[in-house]
């Protein structure tokens, strides 16, 4: 080949990898600090801090925790099947708090693949007939018969997320779906304004897109073949627009499983890879500004940054070499600085506002507390995989489709919980009851 044939040549397969959904590699050592961070949350062994993402994000990482991880799979199971197939008049099942969900079902068996493991035997089908019929029901709520008879006109009993991700566990275990429980996902990408609250929730898109790329893959519901298709390329479009100016597919949360669902397509799109890399850009500025604290968030990360994507779940590849994760070095910053953050709350009446002083560096459930012991302020939570979820403010329980939201003065939506926002000095957070 002559100098102009090499040059032809290295341009043809730089414009492929920028065709395709490519994530080049990232710093080992911001990876590893993503990693570390995991490791606190696998000694949390009580049955309301286990979580099954944090396993198959690690599986699917290119880190691993030794014997920490056998034993966190252990712990797994046996809370999963105690709750689930332990009999309701039972001890075993006193400690299972709140009822396991459809998404928590369905993220214990993305555990399982993980660890390379088909559901099987007595037990494992018992929690697939499980997760089948909370699709069931799942689909019953959302409603029965063809459009124009009212079908589709209500919502999951959880989410259209849960319900993708529900699919998208019984799949990679080779376990099938009706069409008919398909058809409601497919309607909901088809028309999203039924997945969130009128505008698009870009993970719910994404994994709605990992289910039908897995029933694509497996030749699955073959009926249904071509809207499934055609599904995936909308799911992409509707990423693809999400995109924002610094380069996230909805914001920098929801980037992660945007990415793992573009990492699959196999067309290749230049569009498509200009957009990754600049996500892959965005997502590293990010990791640099330490935006990645959540375990949950990390743990749908990690895999992006090893390029997998719950896909490879279809086969996974338990051999592949994975480094061992040290603790991090703890580092204490010792602040004596005091805050200022005022606290308020319209929804109700008589409405609430009040300033609370708090050490900088305090996270909002801190300020939470802090009013709570001023008096004159109440609150509950419930334990989430994604960390303590405001459920009530003042007495005031969020409803059926009703959720305290979390805002920064004077209208802008929080991208944490409250474990995780840090307030800076001076502002208001408002704490706001609306419908979702
Ligand atoms: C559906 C959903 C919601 C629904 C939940 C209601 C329902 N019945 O499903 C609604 C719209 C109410 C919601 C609210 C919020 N959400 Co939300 N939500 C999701 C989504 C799409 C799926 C969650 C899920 O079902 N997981 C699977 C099941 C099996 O896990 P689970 O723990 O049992 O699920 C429960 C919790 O996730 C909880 N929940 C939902 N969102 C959040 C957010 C936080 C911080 C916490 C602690 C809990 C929590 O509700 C689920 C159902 O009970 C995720 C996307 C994702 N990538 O995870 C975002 C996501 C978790 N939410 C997010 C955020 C920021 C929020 C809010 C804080 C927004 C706000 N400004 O108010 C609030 C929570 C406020 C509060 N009261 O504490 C972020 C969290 C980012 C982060 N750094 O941790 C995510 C990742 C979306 C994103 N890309 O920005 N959410």
């Amino acid at each position: 080949m002559g100098h102009l044939g090499a040059f032809l040549f290295l341009l043809g397969a730089l414009g492929a990898l920028a065709e395709i959904c490519e994530i080049p590699e990232v710093d080992s050592r911001l990876v590893e600090k993503l990693g570390q961070r995991l490791l606190p949350w696998m000694d949390r062994l009580s049955p309301e801090h286990l979580n099954p993402s944090i396993y198959v994000g690690l599986r699917l990482s290119s880190l691993q925790a030794g014997t920490k991880e056998d034993l966190y799979l252990h712990s797994l199971k046996l809370n999963y099947q105690q709750c689930l197939l332990g009999s309701a008049s039972s001890d075993h099942n006193s400690h299972c708090q709140t009822k396991t969900s459809t998404g928590q079902l369905g993220l214990y068996l993305l555990a399982l693949r993980a660890n390379c493991e088909f559901v099987g035997g007595h037990k494992g089908d018992r929690l697939v007939s499980q997760l089948k019929r909370f699709l069931e029901d799942e689909k019953r709520a959302i409603g029965e018969g063809t459009p124009s008879s009212g079908a589709h006109k209500g919502h999951p009993h959880t989410s259209y997320y849960q319900y993708g991700l529900a699919i998208l566990a019984l799949c990679v275990h080779q376990k099938r779906v009706h069409n008919n429980v398909v058809d409601k996902l497919l309607y909901a990408v088809e028309h999203e304004q039924h997945l969130h609250q009128g505008h698009l929730s870009v993970d719910t898109v994404a994994m709605a897109g990992l289910a039908f790329t897995c029933l694509e893959r497996s030749h699955f519901n073959p009926n249904k073949r071509l809207q499934i298709t055609t599904a995936i390329g909308t799911v992409q479009e509707k990423i693809l627009r999400a995109q924002t100016p610094e380069g996230h597919f909805g914001n920098v949360y929801s980037t992660p499983l945007a990415l793992q669902m573009l990492m699959t397509s196999s067309t290749s799109h230049l569009e498509v890879g200009t957009a990754c890399l600049k996500a892959k850009a965005a997502l590293l500025a990010s990791l640099q500004n330490e935006a990645f604290q959540n375990a949950l968030v990390i743990s749908q990360l990690l895999p992006v940054l090893n390029r997998k994507t719950y896909i490879d779940l279809i086969s996974p590849d338990c051999l592949a070499p994975r480094v061992m994760l040290r603790p991090a070095t703890e580092t204490f910053s010792l602040t004596t600085e005091i805050i200022s953050v005022t606290l308020k709350v319209l929804s109700i009446f008589p409405p609430y506002k009040q300033s609370v002083f708090v050490l900088a560096g305090s996270s909002l459930e801190d300020v939470l507390k802090m009013a709570h012991e001023l008096g004159g302020f109440t609150y509950e939570t419930q334990a989430s995989l994604s960390g303590p979820y405001l459920t009530s403010v003042m007495g005031n329980a969020a409803g059926e489709r009703e959720f305290w939201q979390l805002l920064r003065d004077p209208d802008t939506p929080l991208l944490q919980g409250i474990a995780d926002y840090r307030p800076k000095d001076g502002e208001t957070i408002e704490l706001r009851l609306v419908r979702w």
